[in-house]
């Protein structure tokens, strides 16, 4: 049989056309791919769950098993969707495939919060004497907190190891509110009003996850024109 030039450089393209087809093909031998694990974390339930995915989804292996591990705890097998622990923690999670292939092990951080925040207004100390904002004197005689002028306001507000808190809310029996969403100088608020007499003072705090504090309530006398 005869063979020209043509025909062999036919031979030759072909040949050169497989030698860049086949490393391709196999490459993509579905037994070589580890699963893909995705996490997912509702905030509101504290419910984790975990997601296997093999792939090529057509031809794969399957997966064999998800694992856990929480702030470098022991390895739990993922059977359904678990709840975080109060606060903030980590979890690693991997897949192994039923072809043997283990993921990489990825982790990601969370922060659980059902726990509303607490308060407690740390001044008007009580029996205290204040004038103008400023305090005096311990009240021997009398039970009760005295403000001559402005009432300054200070509150202790805690989230514990939640989201933290977000604003303390101010109420007073004469009407009057008012709020501190900035607690870079604590949380306080300034009393300023003309008011005569007994003076009911209620704060709440509110978390970064809107969950409100029991009320804090302290009642002293007031004697104010409101322009101090
Ligand atoms: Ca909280």
């Amino acid at each position: 049989m005869r063979i020209n030039s043509k025909e062999v450089a036919i031979l030759i393209m072909f040949l050169f056309l497989m030698a860049l087809v086949v490393p391709i093909a196999n490459s993509y031998t579905p037994e070589v791919l580890p699963p893909v694990t995705s996490i997912f974390f509702d905030e509101y339930s504290g419910m984790v769950t975990l997601i296997a995915v093999s792939y090529p989804l057509t031809e794969g292996s399957g997966v064999n098993a998800t694992y856990y591990k929480i702030d470098g705890g022991s390895q739990i097998k993922y059977t359904e969707p678990f709840k975080l622990p109060e606060g903030t923690h980590t979890i690693e999670y991997w897949s192994i495939g039923n072809n043997g292939k283990i993921e990489n092990r990825k982790t990601k951080t969370f922060t659980y919060d059902s726990i509303p925040p607490t308060v407690e207004i740390t001044s008007p100390k009580v029996k205290g004497i204040y004038i103008h904002g400023n305090f005096i004197t311990q009240r021997i005689f009398g039970t009760k907190t005295l403000c001559i002028g402005k009432v300054p306001i200070e509150v202790n507000a805690d989230d514990s190891d939640g989201y933290g808190v977000k604003t303390v809310f101010f109420k007073f029996s004469n009407g009057d509110t008012g709020y501190d969403d900035n607690a870079t100088d604590g949380w306080t608020y300034n009393f300023n009003n003309a008011h005569f007499g007994e003076l009911e003072i209620t704060v709440t705090a509110m978390d970064k996850k809107e969950l409100m504090s029991e009320p804090y309530t302290i009642t002293i006398n007031v004697y104010s024109l409101g322009i101090l």
